[in-house]
């Protein structure tokens, strides 16, 4: 037998979560040789097929499922394409005249995996024109919020989950809940923030892989896979199975907040963990494997959708950015001195690049409107500035980072633009941004839990926030690599204006 990895909040993140050794028991698990003989079996086939794991290792899967059906699932097989792919089929008996089941078959290496879980409500759903109709929804909303909100509508319409959230992770790795579908009364976890641990690295990793993960009760009793090792010592590979158990860790989080089932489905944009449409049910709950199936590819669509909806947004910004810009230059040529007025310019930057406050420093003076931090704290940061290379754009999320006395103004300012606007004197235009944990909303803890699991409080959404707040402590929203860009035309807009307004000086004084 293998060590057992002991995980704790210390390590959750190394917990090989793909090979814990056991499954779900809504479903059978069964791992084939090439020739179809059965090398590994899940404990509770004996309930599902008669015959004992024990007994039914080496013999094969035909001596044990209906013709038909090891028929079909042979053909299926022949049609698996590329890695990490998976077939499905709905609705064939299991033995001969006996109850429908659905099945899911992959390949890992030469095996192959099987599984299989009762049909259930046979009810036949129409994959394609399911599609279509949540797409049609989708495309009928304006707003991104309203696109997400409609997303997770359909999703719950779909699986009948007592709560839809879309999950959007942020660069740090944190995720806040940007739309939600709940059933009434059970509370609301709409904008709330979670840390980057709260789905650690190599979960993220699996989610890319494989798209789709559902816990059907959290109260169940996992069933070990036999043997549990083969001969070379190694646990199968659960990645791309269906009914793979989860982390405990896990499970206790969800039991914490009064969770009896979770499901989750991968947003992958452009080849990255963009979120996760999360799902809970406050009991067990198992949608048919076709519903499952459905909703696994409308989570496919509409990352699809959102990848060209985002690409969009952003051409849209950088256009009005654009014009912005455009408007700055020609207002500033015919009046100068309004460079000098910090209102206006924030008025005209903050459209573009949200801030807090601005400050403009020109020649050893100092203009300010808005949030800032104190006038007298301004040349300290203008000599840290002056001491990165010249003429160009400087954010951070974290000015006590680079400056340490930054610390005893992190009230009115924890982010900071920089936009140079000349050259000797080294003036700038000076963006702050307050710290970001202000601008989040906690709606409290809706779901206080009678007791704790063995690791404690911490696996919960009020410490999973404390937690949180505490890693971005001292740090402001992060300046966007498109606000970036946006900057940089700014500065280059601001440059000629100042060089235009010197040459002009000097052509007087001439
Ligand atoms: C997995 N954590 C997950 C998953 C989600 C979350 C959605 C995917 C599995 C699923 O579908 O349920 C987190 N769920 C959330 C969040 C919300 C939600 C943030 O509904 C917000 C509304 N978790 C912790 C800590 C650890 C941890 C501290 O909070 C480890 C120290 C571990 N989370 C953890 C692990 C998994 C996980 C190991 C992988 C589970 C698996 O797939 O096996």
């Amino acid at each position: 037998t293998q060590p057992q990895f002991a995980v704790d909040l210390t390590n959750c993140d190394r917990e090989p979560i793909h090979q814990l050794g056991t499954i779900q028991s809504f479903g059978f698990l069964l791992a084939l040789s090439g020739d179809w003989l059965i090398k590994r079996a899940s404990a509770n086939i004996g309930d599902v097929l008669g015959v004992a794991a024990e007994d039914i290792l080496g013999t094969p899967v035909a001596d044990h499922i209906a013709e038909s059906t090891i028929h079909a699932l042979r053909n299926r097989l022949t049609m698996l394409r590329g890695e990490d792919a998976v077939e499905r089929v709905f609705d064939l008996p299991l033995r001969e005249g006996g109850e429908p089941y659905d099945f899911a078959l992959h390949m890992i290496g030469d095996t192959v995996i099987l599984e299989g879980e009762p049909t259930g409500d046979a009810q036949h759903t129409d994959t394609a024109s399911a599609i279509r109709a949540m797409m049609a929804r989708l495309d009928l909303t304006g707003e991104l919020t309203a696109f997400y909100r409609e997303g997770a509508r359909q999703v719950r319409a779909l699986t009948g989950f007592d709560r839809v959230m879309i999950y959007r992770f942020d660069r740090d790795g944190s995720g806040i809940v940007v739309a939600e579908s709940a059933k009434a009364g059970i509370g609301s976890f709409l904008d709330l923030r979670y840390p980057s641990s709260d789905i650690p690295q190599q979960a993220r990793q699996l989610y890319l892989r494989n798209p789709f993960r559902i816990i059907v009760d959290v109260e169940d009793t996992p069933v070990p896979i036999v043997p549990q090792v083969d001969e070379t010592g190694t646990p199968l590979d659960l990645s791309l199975s269906v009914t793979r158990s989860v982390s405990p860790i896990h499970i206790e989080y969800l039991r914490n907040m009064g969770v009896g089932a979770s499901m989750s489905i991968s947003i992958i944009v452009e080849g990255k963990l963009w979120g996760l449409f999360a799902c809970h049910h406050y009991s067990a709950k198992r949608p048919t494997f076709q519903r499952r199936s459905i909703a696994e590819l409308f989570g496919q669509m509409f990352a699809l959708k959102l990848e060209s909806r985002e690409r969009a947004a952003m051409a849209k910004y950088e256009q009005d950015a654009r014009a912005i810009s455009d408007r700055l230059l020609a207002a500033v040529a015919s009046d100068s001195t309004l460079l000098e007025q910090p209102e206006w310019l924030g008025q005209m930057l903050s459209k573009t690049v949200p801030c807090d406050g601005i400050a403009i420093w020109n020649d050893g003076r100092v203009a300010h409107s808005g949030i800032t931090p104190p006038p007298e704290a301004l040349p300290d940061i203008v000599r840290r500035l002056n001491a990165m290379a010249a003429g160009r754009v400087y954010a951070t999320d974290h000015l006590a980072g680079i400056l340490p006395r930054a610390q005893d103004y992190v009230d009115q300012a924890s982010g900071l633009l920089a936009i140079p606007i000349s050259r000797t004197p080294r003036d700038y235009v000076l963006l702050f941004r307050q710290e970001r944990i202000r601008s989040v909303t906690w709606a409290g803890d809706p779901h206080k839990p009678a007791e704790y699991g063995p690791n404690g409080p911490r696996l919960t959404p009020r410490k999973s926030f404390e937690a949180w707040s505490e890693e971005v402590r001292g740090r402001s929203q992060p300046f966007t690599n498109a606000e970036l860009r946006v900057a940089e035309m700014l500065r280059v807009s601001l440059i000629e204006v100042v060089l235009r307004m010197s040459d002009e000086a000097q052509e007087e004084r001439a």
